[in-house]
């Protein structure tokens, strides 16, 4: 792990911990009604475009739980790692994979085009859903799940930039809210255990 990538697992596990916290907190009012506002915290409304050249939105998941990350298909390490576990996880779900929608949300639009994005992700599983945009309509998606990323170099002058960005996955319910969340090294059969757990 690079020093700068340690830095953003970190930072965004203290973004995660902190509106967990903040779920938490509210969890425990007596009632516990209001635990869903803090939930609400991570995740949200987008519009996207997946693999196929299709208008996806949030609503379209709705009824199936969500395993969405944020990242790119240039990236040399994290993203990898990442989609594999998700492929993984997958196919260990078996048949309860028909309720879980594995999501990958670009946040590097200017390279991956639907047809980039279908040629990585279908390398590892057809099942993974994968998302680009307009810039406006990825940073609107990355803000609702409170995913950071920044273009690290000058993809002007340079098409290898990197693009620094959040290393972490989200659990999502049938109705789009936060359940939990995971890091790019949890293991496919953690991830699975904690989604048959909700199913
Ligand atoms: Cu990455």
């Amino acid at each position: 792990m690079t020093r700068r990538i340690r830095i953003l697992a970190i930072a965004g596990a203290v973004l995660v911990g902190g509106a967990i916290g903040l779920a938490a907190s509210l969890w425990f009012v007596p009632g516990g009604v209001p635990a869903l506002s803090g939930a609400a915290a991570i995740g949200g409304p987008f519009t996207l475009v997946d693999q196929n050249g299709e208008t996806r939105t949030d609503r379209d998941f709705r009824g199936r739980f969500m395993l969405v990350t944020f990242g790119y298909t240039h990236c040399p390490d994290i993203c990898p790692v990442t989609v594999q576990a998700i492929g993984d996880t997958l196919d260990q779900l078996g048949p309860a994979a028909d309720q879980v929608a594995g999501i990958f949300v670009s946040v590097d639009p200017q390279r991956d085009t639907p047809a980039a994005l279908k040629d990585y992700v279908h390398s590892v599983s057809p099942r993974i859903v994968a998302l680009t945009g307009s810039p406006a309509q990825i940073a609107a998606a990355a803000r609702a799940y409170r995913v950071y990323y920044r273009v690290n170099g000058d993809p002007a002058r340079d098409q290898h930039y990197a693009v620094d960005h959040t290393a972490l996955l989200y659990l999502m319910d049938r109705e789009g809210r936060f359940v939990t969340h995971f890091t790019h090294q949890t293991p496919a059969a953690t991830m699975v255990a904690a989604i048959r757990r909700v199913l």
